[in-house]
């Protein structure tokens, strides 16, 4: 029997990735439930099976729908979420509402009606590392977010770890670290200087752009979490990652000689509020217990292809592009 999937935030960039992994390896059904805010896209689920992919237009704080469509599903995989911290810095409220109240809402449901929950979550929860600490995040970091954005998906873990323990909700736990591939938004780093250049612009480096990110393409993530809710541990947080450490700037310069430009031709600009330096992964426990491997090892290659998904999808991310650089060059970025 085909399990039926129940995807929040199936319209966003990680979520739609899920959902297309899914269609693709395996005979699951999925029900789309999505906000359809600023960052879902009806664009992304194009194209999929009409018969296995059903999409609900709806706010995971809608308690009496969140209860029908739980009801109905077999299986629970949380990414809705407000997602940038840019944003979370300049307007707070959405991030308490939905990575909150949204996760409280869900929770509440899955406990009524029994159903097994994964929750997707960041590795901003554990704030940041200095530059040169030998040290990465495990399971074992203790909490620290920086900004609005984390300090709510932080929240939001605390509360599935608290409805497994007093409720005894069978739900798992997720913590990854920067995904990059087709289908993101183009507020978000690569999508932005990549299209950037596609449109005539510089690309917009903060700071000096010393600070460190650890990339993951999105079917990875989508593998790592399928292989979470088929073995994983009821109770149990495993941290996603694919050892691809690299700092701002060279991954810009690399979108720009990739693109034909000159490798310096970007401009830097002032820098994030609280601007986390670097974020990285052990990703021992997910390799470890449940066997996982990424499959994209080769990180330029990742880039050029989300390159060529931009440059061939222009009608994706074309209406999304001059308002968000209007409210960047409002905010002197
Ligand atoms: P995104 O902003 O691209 O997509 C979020 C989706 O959630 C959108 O489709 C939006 O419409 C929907 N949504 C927002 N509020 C909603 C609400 N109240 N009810 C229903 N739907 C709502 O985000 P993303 O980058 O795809 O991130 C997805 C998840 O993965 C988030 O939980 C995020 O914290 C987590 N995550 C993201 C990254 C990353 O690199 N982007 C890394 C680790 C974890
Ligand atoms: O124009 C830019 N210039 C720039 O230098 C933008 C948009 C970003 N940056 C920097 C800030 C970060 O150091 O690039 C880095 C990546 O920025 P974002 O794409 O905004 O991602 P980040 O803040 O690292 O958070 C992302 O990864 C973890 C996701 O947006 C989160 O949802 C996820 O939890």
């Amino acid at each position: 029997m085909a399990r039926k999937m129940l995807v929040t935030g199936g319209a966003g960039f990680i979520g739609s990735n899920f959902v297309h992994y899914l269609m693709a390896n395996t005979d699951d059904v999925v029900t789309v439930l999505d906000k359809f805010t600023y960052a879902g896209n009806e664009a992304s689920l194009e194209g999929l099976p009409k018969n296995r992919v059903t999409v609900v237009r709806g706010d995971i704080c809608d308690a009496p729908l969140v209860d029908q469509l739980v009801a109905d599903a077999d299986i629970v995989v949380h990414y809705a979420a407000e997602s940038h911290n840019d944003n979370s810095l300049h307007d707070p409220r959405p991030f308490l509402d939905t990575n909150i109240i949204g996760t409280y809402t869900l929770l509440e449901a899955v406990r009524r009606h029994e159903k097994r929950f994964h929750h997707i979550s960041t590795d901003e929860v554990y704030g940041d590392l200095e530059l040169d600490d030998p040290n990465r995040f495990t399971e074992f970091t203790a909490y620290a977010p920086s900004s609005p954005y984390s300090s709510t998906k932080a929240g939001s873990d605390m509360l599935v770890r608290a409805w497994v323990r007093s409720f005894g909700v069978q739900a798992t736990l997720s913590n990854c670290s920067n995904n990059y591939g087709p289908r993101q938004h183009v507020e978000k780093f690569i999508p932005r200087q990549i299209t950037n250049i596609l449109v005539g612009d510089r690309p917009r480096l903060y700071g000096e752009g010393l600070n460190v990110r650890d990339w993951i393409h999105a079917d990875d993530h989508s593998s790592a979490v399928l292989r979470i809710v088929e073995a994983g541990r009821i109770g149990e947080t495993y941290l996603i990652g694919a050892d691809g450490e690299k700092n701002n700037k060279a991954v810009l310069e690399m979108i720009l000689t990739r693109m034909g430009q000159p490798a310096d031709a970007y401009d830097h600009v002032i820098d994030r509020p609280g601007h986390d330096l670097r974020y990285a992964i052990d990703p021992s426990k997910l390799r470890d217990e449940l066997g996982w491997r990424p499959a994209f090892s080769d990180f330029e290659a990742g880039l050029q292809a989300t390159i060529d998904w931009y440059r061939d999808n222009e009608q994706w991310w074309r209406p999304q592009k001059a308002a968000t650089e209007a409210k960047y060059k409002q905010q002197g970025q």
